[in-house]
């Protein structure tokens, strides 16, 4: 079993909450903890306590993290669409660690005998802090797996013609993650730590059609009532969002950029990996993760994908449903 932190802003966008479910139904992963980042960071973890609750699993530790930027500054507020008809109510009755996410994750890697891979699945700031007040954590962090970053960010407009409606900041060629947090981002990617990419033009081709929400609303697994539920609002968040914007309706959808991400932790079976020399810098006053031709690898980074077979996987663990 492959150790694992997974470090999540899970409650705004659902794919949190869908990649969560995701690492407790894979036998290859032995989740130590679950730590939060982001405004509400508190609201977050208590979505993670009642999903693992959920998942009967409410032994795994959840502490609440980082609610700025590695620089102090503020994140930007986003709607928690995951808390909707989840978790009112019952605050109290939902404990996280009292230890700060950051502290928890320096106290793990420091008593572990084997190293452990830390999965990014929301802004870095956790553990780019942890990183900047112990160093020494270094040496037992088996590689980062990060969902963020954008090496072809045209690839992202190609598909399905999206340039006419995207907002400006995809059309700039942004992921959210690093860019929410680019010194944390920078503390990350040159840390010297072995680090996988997925980043933001290869997650966003895989998404949850209208037939495989059907199949999924079906599921019996004691899960699916919570999950579908929280899709559901995470879609009339986005449509209420973009109410006004003259954008396709096939925007307001379940992307699976996090769940990716948490499958390729222990498998690549339906993903191809290369190897690049990435640079972090700004295009167009964004965050890039630039690739440099001539340097040698320093990342690895999934650069296409198997949408059909890992959308397989994805249903059965998650839903317990087999893709007709
Ligand atoms: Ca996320």
């Amino acid at each position: 079993m492959i150790p694992i932190i997974l470090d999540t802003d899970i409650g705004t966008d659902v794919d949190d909450a869908l990649a969560l479910t995701l690492a407790v139904g894979s036998p290859e992963i032995d989740i130590l903890a679950v730590t939060t980042v982001g405004v509400d960071s508190c609201l977050r973890g208590r979505i993670a306590r009642k999903l693992l609750r959920v998942l009967g699993r409410d032994e795994i530790p959840v502490a609440a993290g980082c609610d700025r930027r590695l620089d102090g500054g503020e994140f930007k507020p986003m709607p928690m669409s995951s808390a909707r008809g989840f978790i009112e109510n019952e605050q109290d009755g939902l404990p996280l660690q009292e230890q700060h996410a950051v502290d928890l994750i320096i106290d793990l890697l420091q008593g572990a005998n084997a190293k452990i891979t830390l999965v990014l699945i929301g802004p870095v700031t956790n553990a780019a802090m942890a990183l900047k007040r112990r160093p020494q954590i270094k040496e037992k962090i088996e590689r980062f797996v990060v969902m963020g970053g954008s090496i072809h960010p045209k690839d992202i407009l190609r598909e399905e013609g999206w340039l006419k409606w995207v907002p400006g900041f995809l059309r700039a060629g942004v992921e959210t993650n690093l860019n929410t947090d680019p010194a944390a981002a920078e503390v990350i990617l040159n840390s010297g730590i072995p680090i996988l990419l997925v980043p933001a033009e290869v997650t966003f081709r895989t998404y949850l059609a209208e037939q495989e929400r059907a199949q999924f609303r079906q599921s019996t697994a004691p899960q699916s009532a919570a999950l579908n539920h929280m899709c559901d609002e995470f879609e009339a968040m986005l449509a209420e969002s973009t109410a006004r914007m003259p954008v396709d309706r096939r925007f307001a959808q379940v992307y699976l950029h996090d769940p990716l991400t948490v499958a390729t932790v222990f498998t690549q079976d339906f993903v191809t990996v290369e190897a690049f020399h990435l640079r972090p810098g700004k295009r167009f006053g964004v965050f890039r993760t630039l690739p440099q031709d001539r340097l040698p690898a320093n990342a690895l980074v999934v650069t296409d994908l198997d949408g059909t077979a890992f959308k397989r996987l994805f249903a059965e663990r998650v839903f317990g449903v087999t893709l007709r």
